[in-house]
């Protein structure tokens, strides 16, 4: 039994005589026993429409328990009343009918309770997806959302992300980031923008994402994204750096240069293309077509096989996209290590040697380590970390993989090219280095940021350093480097920002 003290808005005062419950002797419906919420009806009409109802035979309850079957409530405001009386008492919402006063009134001017119609009832929309929750709580970092592959709001994140990629391909990192925030916020939004007013309080989203919103919501499209999807430099920047080893800078040089197709670049006799570049022509169709989750499997176990060979004792771990629960991927990102430090340094090439005998291997790039503690904490993050890594484009067979390749109708080779990439961090840096490649890329760049603003520490794949304690904190767990940065931990698949 829950007493009326402990009812927010039911305030603890002497019992007035008008409330006493009276001798159920002048009871005529016996099954119906109400409560009247105080909240908005005020403490004097309560007590007159109780002893209103009691004198026609009605059962009026003074406290709130679970023989209550009619709650009545003149608060409009329904979520909030839902929410309080969740709060209060959740093990009788299951029988309780939820009513507003029509009901009552209905039944005062019947002389006897009413059926209870719809139109009675207060609906119960809180936990509805289509109510916006309070925006308050929605974060401007993402490591504070939960974000999952499923975006209710693709139609403005599309035009967003198409604008933050033009600000990228023009190298100008400001209002590029400001429309990858903006896009990241609606991502995790568990319901659909319907209005401008809707946006009014959510966090990271500035004029002109504003703007662009407010076109979607009028006319269902964004101008200023279809003339950048129309201009021709955009599409043909978006078409170079499409191409493995090719950076902005390098797509912006070609351009300059009055090159305009792939078969432009070719034919060039001028231009000199690397190594990995000349593999991102030479597989151009494989590696640009998206690579499913059954084909990652398929590499997760030829790369398990190859390494445990190798080292029995090596953990390996799927990260980036596929991590996060991702259907499809541009590559497949994998973690490497083993407890065995002077097995650490050949990890690497010795997996890439069994993957050449096996005949698979169609590229390989591999960086050594340059991992040095010493030389940390960093305090500018540059994009790559510095274990040892290797990028790589492996043939993948038909056969290898259930339910057969994701290759274009009509394609029968047989097999595949597919990118991926391994990083072989050392033991005692695995959890920062696996935080870091399970991304999304704006999910670690609001950890970092939010390190850095609110806690006062340095975040990268190696390391976490505290600045006022001037010590670095250790971790062997993704939730040890939450747990550190005083966050809610956050599971890979709530990390699609
Ligand atoms: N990463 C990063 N900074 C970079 C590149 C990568 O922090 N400059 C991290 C974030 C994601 C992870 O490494 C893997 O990178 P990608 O494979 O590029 O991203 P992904 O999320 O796996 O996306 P995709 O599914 O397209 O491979
Ligand atoms: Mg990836």
């Amino acid at each position: 039994m829950l007493h009326a003290a402990a009812v927010p808005g039911v305030r603890k005062r002497s019992r007035p005589a008008e409330a006493v419950v009276p001798g159920r002797e002048g009871v005529k419906f016996e099954d119906v026993r109400m409560y009247l919420v105080e909240r908005k009806m005020g403490h004097s009409r309560r007590s007159f429409l109780t002893q209103l109802a009691r004198s026609k035979g009605f059962i009026v309850e003074d406290v709130l328990s679970d023989e209550v079957t009619h709650v009545v409530s003149e608060d409009i405001q329904a979520p909030s009343v839902w929410q309080w009386l969740k709060q209060c008492t959740p093990k009788i919402l299951r029988n309780v009918h939820m009513l507003d006063i029509s009901w009552f009134t209905d039944s005062m001017r019947e002389g006897r309770p009413v059926d209870v119609e719809t139109r009675h009832r207060i609906q119960e929309t809180l936990p509805e997806v289509s109510t916006p929750p309070p925006v308050a709580s929605i974060s401007p970092y993402a490591c504070q959302r939960r974000t999952t592959t499923e975006n209710n709001n693709r139609i403005f994140t599309d035009a967003l992300e198409v604008l933050a990629e033009s600000y990228e391909l023009k190298q100008l990192e400001g209002p590029c980031l400001a429309f990858r925030r903006a896009a990241s916020v609606l991502k995790s939004l568990p319901w659909t923008l319907q209005s401008l007013q809707a946006t009014e309080d959510l966090p990271c989203l500035g004029k002109h994402s504003k703007a662009v919103i407010e076109d979607i919501l009028q006319y269902g499209r964004s101008m200023e994204a279809e003339k950048v999807l129309s201009d021709e430099r955009y599409q043909t920047l978006k078409l170079f750096t499409s191409v493995f080893g090719v950076g902005p800078k390098t797509a912006e040089k070609w351009y300059r240069r009055g090159l305009r197709s792939l078969g432009d670049i070719l034919a060039d006799p001028g231009i000199h293309l690397n190594r990995m570049q000349q593999s991102g022509f030479l597989y151009y169709g494989d590696i640009s077509r998206a690579v499913s989750k059954a084909e990652a499997r398929a590499l997760r176990n030829i790369i398990d096989e190859a390494v445990h060979a190798i080292a029995p004792d090596a953990v390996l771990a799927l990260t980036g996209g596929f991590r996060r629960g991702k259907e499809f991927g541009h590559d497949v990102d994998f973690i490497i290590t083993t407890p065995e430090q002077q097995k650490q340094e050949t990890l690497l090439p010795n997996i890439i040697d069994a993957l050449t005998n096996n005949g698979i291997m169609l590229y390989c790039e591999y960086q050594a380590s340059t991992f040095d503690m010493a030389r940390l904490p960093n305090h500018s993050y540059d994009a790559m970390d510095h274990f040892a890594k290797c990028f790589l484009i492996l043939r993948l067979d038909d056969s290898q993989v259930e339910g057969g390749l994701h290759v274009a109708q009509g394609d029968s080779r047989g097999w595949r090219a597919v990118r991926m990439d391994l990083v072989s961090p050392p033991m005692d840096r695995y959890a920062f280095a696996l935080l870091g490649w399970s991304g999304s890329r704006q999910f670690g760049r609001d950890l970092r940021r939010f390190a850095r603003m609110e806690r006062r520490m340095l975040l990268d794949n190696h390391a976490l350093y505290d600045k006022t304690k001037k010590e670095f904190l250790a971790a062997t767990t993704e939730k040890d480097i939450f747990a550190h940065l005083g966050l809610e931990y956050i599971e890979p698949w709530q990390r699609n920002a």
